[in-house]
């Protein structure tokens, strides 16, 4: 073979891509390729043409070989090259949404409950949910065995004396105590447990307790403060009535009912067809409580409340079912 078609397979390997190449090499140096052939041919020759040609076959493969493994290499590179470019990542474009999480439906009334309050000069105060017959009980007026005792039933611990706290109540003792003779005026939200279970009974929920001790404190200030709150929760329409009750810590005591939000007062299942629903307890501080407090009942007053923060997210949102609210349901939850 003439030098001349070397050197136009040289230059056919230059254009070729990696498919052409493999069968260049073939052609040129694979067991049947020309070159392979022409230097198996060399035997035939005579000594003298032999070397020539031998040198002249041998510089050729390994030009052959040399360019074979350049060009590889040059396609290599650009095959690298254009896959950077189809890949490259714009760090610029939005990322994945990330679904953001939000304060439960009962932690965002806790919280608005609380502001309106502390806008009327009310403070937080926090008590234990573990807490001593004392002051869940005997300390707000329940003596030992007093069927009163049984409006609210408690988990008790194995070891003596401690409860799981029943309401946010024992909270006045500790603030009294922390605050005698001095005024006080203080809410207390906070998870209570009681042995009941049904659909408007969880055995843990939450309520929110209020204190006012100073003097002169009267029936008209409660009345006053509460119209006030619901007001502010639930619009100025709502219908309000204060209606008279019974809790051996406060004396008188009443329960504040509204209007019931579902049906427009017209009667329906949810409020009992009365039109009203009950929303909390309250009243005047009982001379025996103020007494356990550290307070002279001669020098001072107080009125106290109590409201069931599940209850109020209910009407809120006019939810229902109260289990619904402590289920954990994300379908029903993300919806607030
Ligand atoms: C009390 O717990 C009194 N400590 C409230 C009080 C405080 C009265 C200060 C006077 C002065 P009662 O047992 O009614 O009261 O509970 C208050 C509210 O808690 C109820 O109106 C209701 O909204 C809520 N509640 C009671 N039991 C449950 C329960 N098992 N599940 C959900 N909410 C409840």
């Amino acid at each position: 073979m003439a030098d001349q078609d070397w050197q136009a397979y040289l230059e056919a390997i230059d254009q070729a891509d990696l498919t052409e190449l493999e069968a260049l090499r073939v052609e040129v140096l694979g067991r049947r390729g020309k070159l392979t052939e022409a230097l198996r041919a060399l035997s035939q020759l005579p000594p003298e043409a032999r070397r020539e040609s031998g040198q002249m076959l041998n510089r050729t493969k390994a030009a052959i070989e040399e360019r074979l493994m350049s060009r590889r290499q040059t396609l290599a590179e650009s095959a690298l090259v254009q896959r950077l470019a189809e890949e490259r990542v714009d760090l610029t474009l939005p990322g994945e949404p990330i679904a953001l999480g939000h304060p439960h439906p009962l932690a965002m009334i806790q919280e608005r409950l609380v502001s309106i309050f502390v806008a009327m000069g009310f403070q937080v105060a926090l008590g234990p949910e573990v807490e001593d017959d004392w002051h869940n009980f005997e300390a707000l007026n329940f003596p030992k065995d007093h069927p009163a005792r049984d409006m609210q039933d408690s988990f008790t611990l194995a070891s003596g004396g401690w409860l799981l706290r029943t309401h946010t109540s024992p909270v006045q003792i500790r603030a009294m105590r922390a605050s005698a003779p001095g005024p006080l005026r203080i809410i207390a939200p906070g998870r209570v447990y009681r042995r009941d279970d049904d659909a408007t009974h969880a055995s843990a929920f939450h309520q929110i307790e209020g204190l006012v001790v100073d003097h002169g404190v009267s029936m008209a200030h409660l009345k006053a403060t509460l119209a006030t709150f619901v007001r502010e929760l639930f619009g100025s329409k709502v219908a309000i009535r204060f209606r008279p009750s019974y809790f051996p810590f406060t004396e008188p005591s009443a329960e504040l009912d509204v209007g019931c939000l579902f049906c427009g007062q017209k009667g329906c299942v949810l409020c009992s067809e009365t039109g009203w629903l009950e929303v909390l307890g309250a009243g005047l501080v009982h001379p025996n409580v103020l007494l356990a407090g550290g307070y002279d009942p001669e020098a001072v007053t107080g009125f106290a409340f109590g409201l069931g923060i599940e209850r109020l997210t209910m009407l809120y949102y006019q939810i229902p079912d109260v289990r619904i609210l402590l289920q954990g349901d994300l379908q029903f939850l993300e919806q607030f």
